[in-house]
């Protein structure tokens, strides 16, 4: 935050208020809650503005009266002087392809016809991206520590885009792309307006779940598309569970050889870098999960030894539980699988999962009993699990990644690292929760609030957009350890038919509540931007559902 107000001040000469401080939206200058009512609804009105279809609503904006007109087959987006990238940094110019056709790219049937000079705005010429870092990061993978911050000025004859880093250039063009419209007569107009923005929170993820469903890797792309244009970063990809084990080992083929739904339905080595690399081209990063030791079955069938077997009345009966965690074939063969898991996804952190474990099975079998009383345990199966864990978190500390873990791994008082990061999924009181986990000093990630697999009538967006997560009980330090939140999407009513339309628009109220300004809750205002916000997803190929009655100026035409 202070690196993003510190850049606007030095850039322009600012007195930079924070943006607590100031009505973050402004209309033509005038703070929005003094602005006249609201025109009715989904239609972009005559007296529309143009940050009217902003979503997530950036930090600080104001847009002038003045209308600068875009010439498609002039307008570029460039690399601009001083920048420490130019042509050489693929990411920027993938990026650049992509958003010069998410700007003209819908219409370029039409705009041949129509005449530029027809209009008297002054054209606006360029966008100048300028990376202000001594190293721009086109090679990197975002991080958590990454800096997302941008400032962008439009204004006659080239509009500006300063970034400290690619990633905050990505959320730029996202945002200068929003901000451009076409008109009725097919002409594309932008306001001069100058953006100031960053992030609330660092951490904004979406959780699919490929394992109750198997999803085709072109529904996942698609999904990426639609986080960025939310401005979303993190991919929690919940690749495996009991129901199916699509991930294709390189040193355990046979977990998915008989643990997939089928032999078609898996992630090969290639679809997995694919992901990978679609996801880091958009600022996004992939957090795998491998929930162990509950959440098992699919596992059992490629890997004899991992799962306990169950007992009834002193004999096996043939079903399996939870990972079994006496033997030490269990921990050879963990440490052999995250060494892969490690070198195959390059971010920093993986997902133990740790959720929901089953003692049942464990409390049933002879030789853990036996382990539980050599180890002091009396018959507290919660430290039975802890020892597991622990373990585990070893073995992934040792190559160097840091974890992430569900709630119920710090409630068994598994002994974590520092920096360990604790999900909060449980909807019983997460506050205190929260407040528990942030004061043993852990980081925290909240996703409680925003599981999008329950559908209900109405309106649940404003039920999404409504929560404001730093509301639990603690001190400033602890309100700095929740780093942010995902919306879930767990799969087991979910598949490719309706993953899309199910998450959006609903996940952009999570992408505005995570990247905005905990003063932007006004839902009138919401409700219009989310609106225009997913009638522009529709045109961009992403099959957002209706937020209520209404239609789409591009149907219309
Ligand atoms: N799968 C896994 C799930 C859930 C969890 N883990 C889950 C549990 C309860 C609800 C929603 C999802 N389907 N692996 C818990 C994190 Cl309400």
């Amino acid at each position: 935050m202070g690196r993003a107000m510190g850049l606007a001040g030095l850039l322009l000469g600012l007195v930079v208020v924070p943006a607590v401080l100031v009505s973050t939206s402004l209309r033509h200058g005038v703070p929005r809650n003094e602005a006249e009512p609201e025109p009715s609804g989904w239609e972009l009105a005559a007296d529309a503005v143009p940050e009217d279809s902003l979503w997530p609503l950036p930090q600080w904006v104001r847009t002038y009266p003045r209308q600068l007109q875009l010439a498609p087959s002039r307008f570029q987006l460039v690399h601009g002087a001083g920048s420490s990238a130019g042509p050489s940094c693929g990411l920027l110019q993938d990026a650049f392809r992509r958003y010069y056709e998410y700007i003209f790219g819908h219409s370029r049937r039409t705009w041949g016809r129509r005449p530029l000079a027809a209009r008297a705005e002054p054209e606006l010429f360029q966008l100048q991206v300028v990376i202000e870092a001594g190293d721009p990061g086109c090679d990197r993978h975002p991080q958590l520590a990454s800096s997302e911050a941008y400032h962008l000025t439009v204004t006659e004859p080239v509009a500006i885009l300063k970034a400290p880093e690619v990633w905050g250039a990505l959320r730029g063009l996202e945002t200068f792309s929003q901000l451009v419209h076409e008109d009725d007569y097919g002409s594309f107009l932008v306001n001069e307006s100058e953006i100031n923005d960053f992030p609330r929170f660092a951490h904004r993820g979406v959780l699919l779940d490929t394992s109750r469903h198997y999803l085709p890797l072109k529904s996942i792309l698609i999904n990426l598309d639609a986080m960025a244009f939310n401005k979303f970063n993190v991919l929690h990809w919940h690749i495996v569970d009991d129901q199916s084990f699509p991930y294709q080992s390189i040193y355990f083929p046979e977990l998915s050889d008989k643990g997939a739904y089928s032999s078609n339905l898996i992630y090969t080595p290639t679809d997995v870098s694919l992901v990978i690399e679609y996801a880091r081209l958009r600022g996004i990063r992939v957090i795998p999960e491998f929930d162990t030791p509950g959440h098992t079955q699919s596992w059992g069938k490629g890997q004899k030894d991992l799962l306990t077997p169950c007992y009834n009345g002193g004999q096996p009966t043939g079903s399996f539980g939870p990972v079994n965690p006496v033997w030490n074939t269990t921990y050879d063969f963990m440490t052999k699988f995250f060494k892969e898991i490690s070198s195959v996804f390059p971010d920093e952190f993986i997902h133990l999962g740790g959720d929901e474990v089953d003692f049942s099975c464990w409390k049933s079998n002879p030789e853990v009993k036996e382990f539980m009383k050599k180890q002091g345990f009396g018959i507290d199966y919660a430290k039975l699990e802890s020892y597991y864990v622990q373990n585990i978190l070893d073995i992934v500390s040792s190559y160097n990644k840091g974890q992430m873990v569900w709630q119920e791994v710090f409630d068994h008082k598994a002994q974590l690292k520092p920096d360990t990061v604790v999900q909060v999924w449980m909807a019983n009181n997460y506050a205190r929760e929260l407040s528990r986990v942030t004061g043993a000093g852990f980081t925290a990630v909240l996703s409680a609030p925003w599981y999008l697999d329950y559908i209900s009538y109405g309106q649940d967006w404003k039920k999404y957009y409504s929560v404001e997560p730093l509301n639990f009980p603690g001190s400033e330090e602890q309100k700095k350890l929740l780093i942010g939140g995902e919306a879930c999407l767990w799969g087991e009513f979910v598949d490719a038919t309706n993953l899309t339309p199910r998450l959006w628009p609903r996940a952009s109220a999570v992408g505005e509540r995570l990247w905005s300004s905990s003063n932007v809750t006004n839902l009138q205002d919401a409700y219009k931007r989310l609106t225009n916000h997913r009638c522009r997803m529709l045109r961009r190929g992403i099959a957002a559902e209706p937020v209520f009655v209404g239609y789409c100026a591009h149907e219309a035409r």
